[in-house]
């Protein structure tokens, strides 16, 4: 079907530049693409038919994308920072790792905090979640979990850095991550792993004795404030649009420690946690300090509170539930089956209304095999990631509420992708203001679409363009991942507003200028702390004179004004590293534990004399 209008008018400006680049490549592809069957299509200007299939995603030299795209990278420990939709890699943002082009786990500050923080080199960040206002992105703060050491952490996004970690001691594994909507009053952490509460040696082979919680901080100043208990596992979380519940789902209600328990029962559970009952609880002191944490009981004989009612409600779905995620309208919370080809739609509003919690759930849909994760266009549909059957399913969510428990006729569209998906995440579709544009599906197979590398394969990151409903999903591109991101949130990048040369004041440690009274060696015994600033093409100071043995800090400012011009203070043989960008002052401290000469350089290129940006370290030997 074929109208007049200029599909661009009724488009936000902001991505009228999508269906723009397509009338352009309209006339070239005229003949092809009249012949689709059963494609409406965009129509370019003179009115003509194209097909969706020339969907262009490409993002010529000099043009900015849309959107940002933040992935996890996974057990790489770090966050990917894509543009959407080139998919181009903009940056990656180092948070349990240690990243030395970053220079981030070398100055002292981020050593610390990666030290106060377990001490460990590496984590597994699986949900990146951006804070929200009014259940929109505000593009303050990026908070996601550590899978692997039970952590979350705070990524500043003025500077793109992770500026906070929290060691969540109740838990061995933070999986689900998100805050509170709708205005980021709590971020939570979601526990995976079973284990003795607290796990000190006691109850080991008593797995009845084991449980998990969820963890809720306060987003700045990022502190842990509370958890709450149960019995069983929780996996995936995502919260309400309202203040009031948050939702994660759980696949070991059997409390089993062997896969053959954990999959024993027909049915596991949702598990909606109400916030507010839950923070009268921890007001009236209704709950066990352990590792220094108030634990509320939220099991499931927990009691109920003054007015009669559960701090956390217990909804059977069916076996081994995977991802859960809130409609944009906040009217449903959905689950998706993993073991069982459905998907649960709750309705929250339910929650309040019922004495029985499953009498909240108001529709079942068959969608396939492996049901992962669950996204939103914001125009009614949802669309489910199938890990088995290698594909995503579009459905219409109102005609699965109406439909009878089980039906498949829900199901819109079946698209295959390359291969066995995890998340998808559509544009802002965990805010109110899903943008209905673009879909990214993370697959963690990606066999035969890249050359070869070797045994370890990159991920396939696919790019959809599902803006069309008549035209259905079209796959527009392959991105090679990194190992191995699993889940993104997409923002409208007007939503972010990035500094791109540090404030001083913002930082912990006094800006050095030039002057000659803030460049200064100084000794206390055998320790040594010097300050000195840095531009191009030299150190504060040409030579720095030690003794074999010394405990040697060195603080450097740079002092550029200039956006893009970094240096660094690279030693080496001594595993110094520390980037400096504009503005920027930085701390480190190192043992000078060899005597003789070391050439300390500078390693980011910053002009033609940066191979001359250099300054000796002279290590006079003990007597
Ligand atoms: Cu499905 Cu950690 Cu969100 Cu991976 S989880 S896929
Ligand atoms: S040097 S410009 Cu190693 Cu060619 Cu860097
Ligand atoms: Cu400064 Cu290179
Ligand atoms: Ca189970």
């Amino acid at each position: 079907s074929t109208t007049e209008t200029d599909a661009a008018d009724d488009r936000d400006p902001l991505f009228a530049r999508i269906p723009r680049r397509d009338f352009m490549k309209a006339g070239a592809a005229a003949g092809a693409m009249g012949s689709l069957a059963g494609c409406t299509g965009l129509l370019d200007s003179d009115g003509d038919q194209q097909a969706a299939a020339d969907v262009d995603a490409s993002v010529p030299p000099g043009e900015l994308d849309d959107y940002y795209a933040f992935l996890s990278g996974g057990h790489s420990g770090d966050i990917r920072v894509y543009g959407v939709p080139s998919m181009r890699q903009i940056m990656r943002i180092p948070v349990f790792n240690v990243e030395s082009a970053r220079g981030y786990g070398f100055d002292d500050e981020t050593h610390e905090m990666l030290q106060n923080s377990g001490g460990y080199t590496w984590g597994d960040t699986h949900h990146p979640r951006v804070s929200q206002t009014d259940n929109e992105y505000d593009g303050e703060w990026l908070f996601v979990n550590d899978k692997a050491n039970g952590r979350m952490a705070r990524i500043d996004l003025k500077y793109f850095e992770t500026d906070a970690i929290i060691d969540l001691p109740n838990h061995q594994g933070t999986h689900g991550a998100c805050m509170l909507m709708p205005d980021s009053r709590y971020v939570f952490g979601v526990g995976e792993l079973r284990v003795p509460i607290p796990n000190d040696g006691r109850d080991l082979d008593d797995p009845s004795e084991y449980g998990s919680t969820l963890s809720a901080m306060s987003p700045d100043p990022f502190d842990h404030e509370w958890d709450v208990r149960v019995d069983c596992n929780l996996d995936n979380g995502d919260s309400g649009k309202e203040g009031e519940w948050f939702f994660t789902t759980s696949y070991n209600s059997e409390e089993g420690v062997t896969e053959s328990e954990m999959t024993a029962a027909d049915t596991d559970y949702v598990v909606a946690f109400n916030i507010p009952r839950i923070e009268d609880a921890v007001e009236a002191g209704e709950y066990d300090e352990v590792n220094g944490v108030p634990v509320v009981d939220g099991t499931e004989d927990s009691p109920l509170n003054d007015d009669g009612e559960p701090l956390v409600r217990y909804i059977d779905v069916p076996t081994n539930p995977h991802g859960v995620s809130v409609t944009p309208d906040g009217q449903y919370a959905i689950a998706s089956g993993k073991l069982d080809p459905t998907c649960t739609i709750i309705e929250i509003d339910q929650l309040n209304e019922v004495d029985d919690p499953n009498d909240a759930v108001v529709g079942r849909v068959n969608v396939g095999n492996g049901p992962l994760h669950t996204a939103y266009d914001g125009r009614g549909h949802a669309y489910t990631t199938l890990f088995v059957d290698s594909q995503v399913v579009k459905w219409d969510i109102e005609a699965a509420v109406d439909a009878e428990m089980g039906s498949e006729d829900p199901v819109i569209e079946k698209h295959d992708v390359h291969y066995s998906p995890g998340h998808l995440i559509a544009a802002e579709s965990y805010t109110s203001e899903a943008q209905g544009d673009w879909l990214i599906v993370l697959n963690k197979l990606s066999k035969d679409r890249f050359l070869p590398v070797g045994p370890v394969f990159p991920e396939n990151d696919q790019l959809f363009y599902i803006g069309d409903d008549d035209a259905g999903m079209e796959l527009v591109k392959d991105t090679p991942a990194y190992p191995e991101p699993h889940d993104a949130s997409i923002v409208r990048a007007d939503r972010l507003d990035p500094a791109s040369v540090y404030d001083p004041d913002d930082l912990e440690l006094d800006f050095i200028s030039p002057a000659d009274e803030d460049n200064f060696i100084e000794r206390d015994g055998d320790q040594v702390h010097i300050e000195m600033y840095n531009q191009r093409n030299h150190f504060g100071f040409e030579d720095i004179t030690v003794q074999e043995g010394d405990e040697v800090t060195i603080r450097s400012t740079n002092i550029e004004q200039e956006e893009d011009i970094l240096h660094s203070l690279a030693i080496p043989e001594h595993d110094v590293n520390v980037k400096l960008a504009p503005q920027e002052t930085r701390e480190v401290t190192f043992t000078a534990d060899e005597p003789g000469v070391y050439w300390m350089y500078c390693a980011y290129f910053c002009s033609a004399l940066h191979l001359e940006m250099r300054s000796r370290l002279l290590v006079e030997p003990a007597d």
